[in-house]
């Protein structure tokens, strides 16, 4: 990139005309695109095209640069910001002016977390956006505490006469909403398809300001009441397809008036950690409401199998389920549910009684559909007793892990398995061979994992017998070429005729990790017996933007270095508890990460300062940085940083230098 500024085309580059470049582009993710916009001049023309301007999102926190970014936004057509740190200074205000200013027409999504934000720069703004869809009002506690938001009329024409169109209300973690501001605020927004109140404060039952069931007849200028939800569910329910519940205290007879409002035919509903909820109060809602499409009910920790089975029977067109950390679930109804035509996602995490083998069987049955995505972190029950246990060298969880991952075939994107502890070098292979199309994979502390799983080949016999590795170490060729190819166990499953042939053995690629070509995220986090050996090999994912290698003890620079040179796309990497990556490694690899957006580097003894010099220099877009317990790490240039980085929200630095931490602890 050298020799190129402002406005010149890109050396070599023959001059294309615009709608060309904008054609090529076209071809590129949104990232890249971002990246390429940065180019040239006419590169950066064409990137503002209209056709991309869909929904591009933009994210900081207040600061004066802010301010000055806010005009070159105004220049396209369609956008979304995010916006943190707002408080009652005027630069915030001043902030908000200029996005009314120049954003106010094109602006699809605000978005204000992490501000105590007053009435009166709200109002300001809210009538001048006249195209919003998604607003979060979210923890704006500030805004709804003295109850008097939007309770003159004339504000409330004003806002009503902007936010007509809004979809997406976000009013999640508030105390202090009340029925008349709720109502003030949603009598502006009449057309609403989704509702957050996740966590707030809303009274199901009973009144405890004035000793009467909720909802008396008048509206309370204290509390949220059911009645008054009620009514504007029912008000909205020819619009209203979302709602969001989760973490408040919503009882099995609330639940059950929410769902048989007339009219109400809700495709998303959300309880996350509704602990009150019983498996009765879950098969009465399930009568009311047979349209649903995603259910999460994780968290909801007094239900069992029964309101599963109930699931699978009633909801027909369910494509998402979350029952996570429900562990009351066994194994009974997991198998209808899978065998649901429409089922997509599935995520039963921390549910520990439950075994891979009901997974298999509804997986395996003529009507299931493939899985795109599958959770199951912390099952450690996936491990139980089948044909081919005991067979030398093959765990139960390998044989589950192998079958899930043939039955799953070239359709699964998503697969998180971290914390499945007992599995092994022989399900990594299962993955890399059948699970190709995979863009999220987490395998973090699944600590019997070693090199020989992720390049896809047999460990050595000497190794397999558990004798200590000799001094040199397992030797390898750099190449693939001719690398035995890896053959799955047999299945002892009946099967239906796979999908997905193995790759060729004479190919390159061989079913090592390189045949995940699409991952986006990598969680190996604690796989503590990895080393260089693999990891400088093996991790070469253009696309890949998230990666997790903290707590591997053995891997150095080198390992940085290869990540960084084949892994270009990486916003988020973590190396924490990483000791023996330096100051060199991290000088090396800054030089090609520039996307780099969030990093942890906390427990690495011997990166120092030289560290965060490079990252002031090389990786501007930092968001957040973890130096946590660094002793080579002071203060002052942690605060250097602040002044440095634009976009730099948040720098953990407890115990840097590490100096305090002996007095603390
Ligand atoms: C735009 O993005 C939001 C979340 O960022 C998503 O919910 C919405 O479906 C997207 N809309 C379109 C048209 O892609
Ligand atoms: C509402 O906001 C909360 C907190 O900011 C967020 O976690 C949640 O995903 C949002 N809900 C919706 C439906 O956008
Ligand atoms: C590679 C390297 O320099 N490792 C050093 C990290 O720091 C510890 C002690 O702080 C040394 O023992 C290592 O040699």
């Amino acid at each position: 990139m050298d020799g190129m500024d402002g406005d010149d085309v890109p050396v070599g580059t023959p001059d294309l005309p615009l709608e060309m470049i904008v054609y090529i582009m076209s071809f590129l993710h949104a990232w890249d695109r971002k990246e390429a916009s940065a180019v040239c001049r006419r590169w950066y023309l064409a990137s503002q095209d209209h056709r991309f301007q869909k929904n591009v999102s933009f994210q900081f926190p207040v600061s004066a640069s802010s301010v000055a970014m806010i005009r070159d936004l105004g220049r396209r057509s369609r956008c979304s910001l995010v916006i943190s740190q707002l408080d009652g200074s005027s630069l915030s205000r001043t902030l908000l002016m200029e996005v009314g200013q120049w954003l106010g027409p094109h602006l699809e999504g605000l978005s204000l977390p992490g501000s105590s934000l007053m009435e009166a720069s709200l109002l300001a703004l809210l009538p001048r956006l006249t195209s919003l869809r998604r607003l979060d009002l979210s923890g704006l506690d500030s805004l709804f505490m003295s109850g008097a938001f939007l309770s003159r009329e004339e504000q409330r024409q004003q806002v009503r006469s902007a936010l007509c169109g809004l979809e997406e209300l976000n009013l999640s973690h508030l105390r202090y909403l009340s029925d008349l501001t709720f109502n003030r605020l949603t009598s502006c927004t009449p057309r609403l398809r989704r509702l957050a109140l996740a966590g707030s404060h809303i009274a199901f039952e009973f009144d405890p300001y004035r000793g009467c069931p909720a909802g008396g007849a008048r509206d309370s200028s204290a509390l949220l009441s059911l009645r008054n939800l009620r009514r504007l569910l029912a008000e909205q329910s020819s619009t209203l397809v979302a709602l969001d519940l989760s973490g408040t205290s919503v009882t099995p007879q609330s639940l059950s008036t929410v769902a048989q409002v007339e009219g109400l035919c809700l495709q998303e509903l959300c309880l996350q950690g509704c602990k009150e909820l019983t498996d009765y109060s879950v098969e009465l809602l399930l009568q009311h409401q047979v349209g649903l499409v995603r259910l999460d009910l994780s968290g909801c920790t007094e239900l069992t199998s029964r309101a599963l089975l109930a699931v699978s029977r009633a909801l027909k067109d369910l494509q998402h389920l979350s029952m996570c950390r429900d562990w009351r679930l066994t194994d009974k109804g997991v198998a209808e549910l899978v065998s649901l035509a429409s089922l997509r996602s599935l995520e039963l995490s921390e549910c520990t009684h439950l075994t891979g083998a009901p997974l298999v069987k509804g997986l395996s049955g003529p009507t299931a559909a493939p899985l795109e995505r599958l959770a199951v972190r912390s099952c450690t029950g996936i491990r139980v007793s089948l044909p081919g246990e005991g067979r030398e060298g093959l765990h139960g969880t390998d044989v589950e892990v192998s079958s899930l991952a043939q039955l799953c075939g070239g359709t699964l994107r998503e697969l998180d398995l971290t914390s499945c502890v007992y599995l092994t070098d022989l399900s990594v292979h299962a993955i890399t061979t059948y699970l190709q199309a995979l863009v999220v994979l987490r395998l973090g502390w699944c600590k019997e994992i070693t090199d020989w799983g992720l390049l896809g080949r047999e460990a050595p016999a000497r190794e397999r017998e558990g004798e200590p590795e000799v001094e040199t170490g397992p030797t390898f060729t750099r190449t693939f070429g001719n690398m035995g190819f890896f053959r799955p166990p047999k299945s002892p499953f009946p099967m239906r005729p796979l999908p997905v042939e193995p790759t060729p053995p004479t190919e390159q690629k061989g079913p090592s990790l390189l045949a995940l070509g699409r991952l986006q995220e990598l969680d190996l986090s604690s796989c503590c017996l990895l080393t260089d050996i693999s990891i400088t090999q093996v991790l070469r994912h253009p696309e890949l933007q998230r990666l997790s290698l903290s707590l591997l003890p053995e891997i150095s620079d080198a390992s940085l270095a290869a990540v960084a040179s084949h892994c270009p796309s990486l916003t988020s990497l973590s190396l924490s508890h990483c000791g023996r990556i330096t100051d060199a490694g991290v000088a090396e690899a800054t030089l090609l990460l520039a996307r780099l957006q969030h990093l942890s580097l906390s427990h690495c003894e011997n990166i120092t300062d030289r560290s965060l010099r490079c990252l002031v220099q090389h990786c501007r877009r930092l968001r957040t940085l973890d130096v946590s317990v660094c002793k080579g790490i002071s203060i002052t240039s942690v605060d250097r940083l602040h002044s440095h980085l634009p976009f730099l929200e948040n720098v953990n630095c407890r115990f840097v230098g590490g100096a305090d931490l002996s007095l603390t602890i």
